[in-house]
C-alpha cells in the first residue's frame, strides 16, 4: 500500500494540533528574504541555498518568527523598531526578525569559523580547516547575539526553537541556560564527520556542549547520526544509547534522528509547467544555439564540495573518448558564486575558469562550445527552463548532506523524461537509486556515465524518472517538516521530565 502524500494542508493541520500555545521560532544565519535598495527603491531577493529553499515553505504554513542575520542593504529600512518585518513580501504569513552584525563579526563568525573551519571539517573534500581564535571568539559573540534576539522574541512564553545548521551550534545551550523550558531542536544540514576527524577541532568540547542542549538533533542520514553519537561517546561527552539514538548528559537528554530533507514537489512540478517557462525555453535555446543538441546541466552554488572541476574533466574525457559527440552535446553550468571572501573559493573559481577555457579551447567549433558556464544568479524561470531543456543533470558532489538540486531536477520533469547523473557521496543517492551513479573522482567511469545518459533510450529514461519522481513526491518537504515537528513536540516533551527526575 502506498504511503499517503503529505501536503501543505496536512502540515498546517499538524502544526495547529502540535504547536498549540507554543511559539515557533526558526533561527538561521541566512534570511529567507533579503531587502535591497535598487535605484533608491526597496525591493527584495530570495537567496540561493538549500536551507532557505527547504524552510520557507514550512514557515509559510506555520507562521511564527524566523530570526536571521540581516545582510541586505535595504533591510534596516524594511524593519520596524523591533527589527521585524512580515514576509513573504508579496503575501505575508510570518515574521522575520533581523540580527545586525558588524563586518568584523561577519568575517570571523560566517566566513571564518563557520565556513573556513566547520564547513571543511564536516565535508570530505580534502580542504584543510582553518582554526583561528579570533574567528572562534566572533562565533561565540554572534551566537550570543542571536540568543538575545530569540529570548526577546519569546519573552518568557512557551516556545519551541528550531535552529538551523552549523553557524549556530552554541545557541541551544545559551537558550537552555536562560530558560530551561524552551523546547530546542536543531537540524544540521551538512554531514557530521567521524570522531577521528572531528577531534582536530580545538573547540570540540564547546561545540558538543552546545549541540547537546538540544532536545532533538536532526541530520539527513543515519550515518551522520551514527558519526555524531560515536563522536560524543568517544569524546566522553555523554552517555550514548545507540539503540534509541539518545544522549544523556546531566539534565540534558538529546534525541538524535535522521530526517532526509526534500523539496516542495507539487510546487516545482506545477511551476515547471507555466507558460513563462515554455517561452524561456525557446529564448534560451535560441540564444545559446541549443536546437537539436543534447543538453546536460549543472546548477550549484560554486563550492569546492560540489565537484564542479571533476564534472568538467569528465566532460572533457567524454568528448575525447567519444568524439562522435563533438558538436552534439553541451553542458550548461549555472549557479551563484558563493563565499568569495574565502581564498579556497577564489582558487576554485580560477580553477573552473581555466578548465572551461581549456576544454572549450580544445573541443569547441564554430557555433558550438562543449561547456556554457554562467556563474550568475539566474532568475528562477531560467532555472526551471534549464531543468526542462536538460536531457541529463549532473550532481557530482565530493560530499553533500543531501543535495536539493537532484530532487529539484526530478520534481521539474513532469514530462517524465531526463537522466540524473548522481554522486554516491550525496545524501540524495540513498533515495534516488534510479539515477546513474558516478563517482566524481573516477573520471574514466564518470565519462562513461555521461555517455550512458546521452544514449539511454527514452523508455528507460522514463521508467527511471517515474520511480524517482514517485520517491520525491512521497518524501517531500512537508513530510520532512511534519516528522521533525512531531519528534520535537511529542518525543522531547515526553522524554524530558522522566529523565530529569531519573
Ligand atoms: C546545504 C547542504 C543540503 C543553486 N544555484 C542557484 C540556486 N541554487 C539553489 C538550488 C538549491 C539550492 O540553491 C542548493 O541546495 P543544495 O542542497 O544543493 O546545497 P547547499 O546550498 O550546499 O545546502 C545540502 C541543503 O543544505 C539542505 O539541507 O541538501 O547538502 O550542503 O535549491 O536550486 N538558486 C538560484 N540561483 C542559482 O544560481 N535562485
Amino acid at each position: 500500500m502506498r504511503a499517503p502524500i503529505w501536503t501543505k494542508e496536512d502540515l498546517r493541520r499538524l502544526v495547529q494540533r502540535e504547536i498549540g500555545d507554543y511559539r515557533l521560532v526558526v533561527v538561521s544565519n541566512r534570511q529567507p528574504y533579503v531587502h535591497e535598495l535598487v535605484d533608491g527603491r526597496l525591493t527584495y531577493a530570495v537567496p540561493a541555498g538549500g536551507v532557505t529553499t527547504a524552510i520557507d515553505p514550512l514557515m509559510q504554513e506555520c507562521g511564527g518568527t524566523w530570526v536571521a542575520h540581516g545582510a541586505g542593504d535595504g533591510d534596516r529600512l524594511a524593519v520596524d523598531d523591533r527589527n521585524r518585518v512580515r514576509v513573504p513580501p508579496e503575501d505575508p504569513s510570518y515574521t522575520l526578525r533581523l540580527v545586525w552584525l558588524t563586518e568584523e563579526q561577519e568575517r570571523g563568525y560566517y566566513y571564518g569559523f563557520s565556513n573556513e573551519a566547520l564547513w571543511p571539517l564536516c565535508h570530505n573534500a580534502y580542504n584543510e580547516p582553518v582554526f583561528d581564535s579570533s574567528h572562534w571568539r566572533a562565533y561565540q559573540e554572534v551566537n550570543s547575539e542571536f540568543a538575545k534576539h530569540v529570548l526577546d522574541e519569546i519573552d518568557g512564553r512557551p516556545a519551541a526553537v528550531f535552529t538551523q545548521d552549523y553557524h549556530l551550534a552554541l545557541l541551544p545551550r545559551l537558550l537552555r541556560e536562560a530558560d530551561p523550558d524552551i523546547l530546542t531542536g536543531q537540524f544540521w544540514h551538512i554531514p557530521w564527520p567521524n570522531h577521528e576527524i572531528f577531534r582536530i577541532c580545538p573547540w570540540q568540547d564547546e561545540l558538543l556542549d552546545g549541540l547537546l542542549a538540544n532536545d532533538l538533533l536532526g541530520f539527513h542520514l543515519g550515518d551522520h547520526c551514527n558519526n555524531f553519537l560515536e563522536t560524543v561517546a568517544r569524546a566522553g561527552k555523554g552517555r550514548v544509547n545507540f539503540e534509541y539514538n539518545m544522549v544523556s548528559r546531566g539534565d540534558d537528554l538529546t534525541l538524535v534522528r535522521p530526517f532526509p530533507i526534500s523539496v516542495d514537489f507539487d510546487q516545482i512540478n506545477s511551476d515547471a509547467q507555466q507558460v513563462e517557462v515554455d517561452e524561456e525555453i525557446q529564448r534560451f535555446t535560441q540564444e545559446w544555439n541549443l536546437e537539436g543538441k543534447v543538453v546536460g546541466l549543472g546548477i550549484d552554488r560554486i563550492d569546492y564540495t560540489k565537484g564542479i572541476p571533476h564534472r568538467f574533466r569528465a566532460m572533457g574525457r567524454f568528448l575525447e573518448k567519444y568524439p562522435e559527440y563533438i558538436g552534439k552535446v553541451v553542458l550548461v553550468q549555472a549557479g551563484v558564486m558563493s563565499r568569495t571572501d574565502i581564498e579556497a573559493y577564489q582558487q576554485l573559481s580560477e580553477q573552473i575558469d581555466h578548465l572551461v577555457e581549456e576544454i572549450n579551447g580544445r573541443f569547441g567549433r564554430e557555433g558550438w562550445q562543449p561547456i556554457i558556464y554562467m556563474p550568475t544568479d539566474l532568475p528562477s524561470v531560467t532555472l526551471l527552463a534549464l531543468r526542462r531543456i536538460a536531457r541529463f543533470c549532473i550532481v557530482s558532489s565530493l560530499h553533500d548532506g543531501m543535495n536539493l538540486v537532484a530532487k529539484e531536477y526530478v520534481a521539474s520533469r513532469f514530462d517524465e523524461d531526463g537522466v540524473l547523473i548522481l554522486s554516491p557521496f550525496t545524501g540524495a543517492a540513498l533515495e534516488l537509486t534510479d539515477a546513474v551513479m558516478a563517482n566524481p573522482y573516477a573520471t574514466e567511469y564518470f565519462a562513461d556515465a555521461i555517455r550512458d545518459a546521452v544514449e539511454m533510450p527514452l523508455e528507460e529514461r522514463r521508467s527511471r524518472m517515474i520511480r524517482m519522481r514517485s520517491i520525491v513526491r512521497e518524501n517531500n518537504i512537508y513530510r520532512w517538516a511534519a516528522h521533525l515537528l512531531v519528534d520535537l513536540m511529542q518525543g522531547t516533551r515526553r522524554s524530558r521530565r522522566p529523565f530529569a527526575s531519573a
